[in-house]
């Protein structure tokens, strides 16, 4: 690990993953023992890598995963919600399933193509689902926290789009916890600080099987540009991203964003049907998405 000037044995490496984790944990006072934790898992290397270190720990943590109907001619969601169930069965951990098209009827692609948003591409509708899905079942199950296995490529990527844009209010709301308000479980992102190829080695390390595929609706996306850009300044300058994403956190948090909080800051009523939290006039963007897609075969 260059940019912590720091080489380890696998034995060590896997003592180490979970020790940084805590700190994290501590340090932005994502959660603690007695609260119920539910980890969204996608099958990939960061969400499992993330409920195994939580276990390990001995937190209270069960898992989500989201059947997204995806198979893009290589099976994807059926490929990684089998690991996701061996993965809980083998330690023998909760897991809960929520089957998109079974509970609306339609697979992400289907009700991307019906609403017609995210021009031919179904990440715009699996963004808006994923998130309203997690909130309900978070809510509807009890859960305190929401954990998902985002790491530092994924947060420096996002940082440098809404940078970028100089969109205020994400980079506000942008950073390891969202706290939780009008029945919405808190978010954490506990493995914020780490590379993507820490995850790897992690996973790894640990044994761990997960889907090496990425989505294919991710390639070429503005996310993974970013990653590609941000890979070749950290090649030149090991360090960069993680400077780049700590000296934000610490930049909002003594408030010198060059950002007006009062501007910047937009106001929230529940839904009027599914109760989460819109700054849409009316119905939410995913009910909206819902009622438009309803009447199609
Ligand atoms: S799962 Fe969904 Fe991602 Fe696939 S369709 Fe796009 S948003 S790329 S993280
Ligand atoms: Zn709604």
């Amino acid at each position: 690990m260059r940019q912590h000037k720091l080489a380890l044995c696998a034995e060590h490496y896997l003592d180490w993953i979970p020790e940084q984790t805590e700190r994290f944990i501590k340090k932005y006072a994502m959660f603690d023992r007695d609260e119920k934790i539910l980890v969204a898992v996608s099958g990939g290397k960061d969400s499992l890598s993330l409920w195994d270190i939580l276990v390990r720990l001995g937190y209270r943590a069960d898992g989500l995963y989201l059947a997204l109907g995806i198979d893009a001619g290589i099976g994807y969601s059926r490929e990684s919600r089998r690991l996701t169930e061996k993965f809980a069965v083998e330690r023998n951990l909760t897991l809960h399933v929520a089957d998109i098209e079974a509970t609306y009827g339609k697979s992400i692609p289907a009700l991307a193509e019906i609403s017609r948003r995210g021009q031919g591409r179904p990440c715009s509708v699996c963004g808006l689902v994923k998130r309203h899905e997690m909130n309900r079942i978070a809510r509807d199950l009890g859960y305190d926290v929401l954990a998902t296995g985002h790491n530092l490529d994924d947060e420096a990527a996002v940082l440098f789009a809404n940078t970028l844009a100089w969109s205020e209010e994400y980079l506000l709301r942008q950073g390891p916890v969202l706290l939780g308000s009008d029945g919405l479980a808190r978010k954490v992102k506990p493995l914020c600080r780490f590379y993507e190829r820490e995850m790897t080695a992690y996973a790894i390390a640990r044994g761990i099987e997960y889907i090496y595929e990425e989505c294919p609706f991710a390639d070429g996306s503005q996310s993974i540009f970013y990653k590609e850009t941000l890979n070749r300044l950290e090649t030149a300058r090991p360090g960069a991203k993680l400077t780049f994403y700590l000296n934000f956190l610490e930049a909002r948090r003594s408030g010198n964003l060059f950002i007006d909080r009062n501007t910047a800051q937009i106001q929230l009523h529940p839904c009027p049907n599914c109760g989460q939290a819109t700054s849409a006039p009316g119905l939410c963007s995913f009910c909206r998405m819902i009622e438009k897609t309803k009447n199609s075969p």
